[in-house]
């Protein structure tokens, strides 16, 4: 009959080997709020750029309205550098000074 020791392999090295591979940076999408930009364009790039609905991008856009700023979503260093990019520039071409920044999360 073997003992249980017999197949003890022992898990040292796994319980002390640190983790090679860090879980990547997220990256916040912020919308910041300004006096000049009506509210409904503000819904239409929350429903356009950041796959809202109607309802959900209304309270967000209440929500840095009265805030001052708030979360769009959540995405790597690619995608939210692109919304980023994307949101700016129709704001921009629209003539409006809405602004939105990234921030590592
Ligand atoms: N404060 C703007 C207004 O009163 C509306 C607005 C909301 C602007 C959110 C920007 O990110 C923003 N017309």
């Amino acid at each position: 009959m073997p003992h249980s020791q017999d197949f003890d392999d022992g898990n040292l090295l796994l319980d002390t080997a640190k983790p090679k591979v860090k879980p990547p940076k997220r990256y916040q999408v912020v919308l910041l709020n300004d006096d000049y930009t009506p509210m409904d364009f503000v819904v239409e790039v929350l429903m356009h750029f950041f796959g809202m609905d109607e309802a959900k991008a209304n309270t967000v856009m209440l929500a840095v309205h009265h805030q001052g700023k708030g979360v769009c979503g959540v995405y790597s260093r690619e995608v939210a550098e692109m919304k980023v990019y994307q949101v700016n520039r129709y704001s921009r071409e629209h003539k409006y000074p809405l602004m939105c920044q990234l921030e590592v999360v």
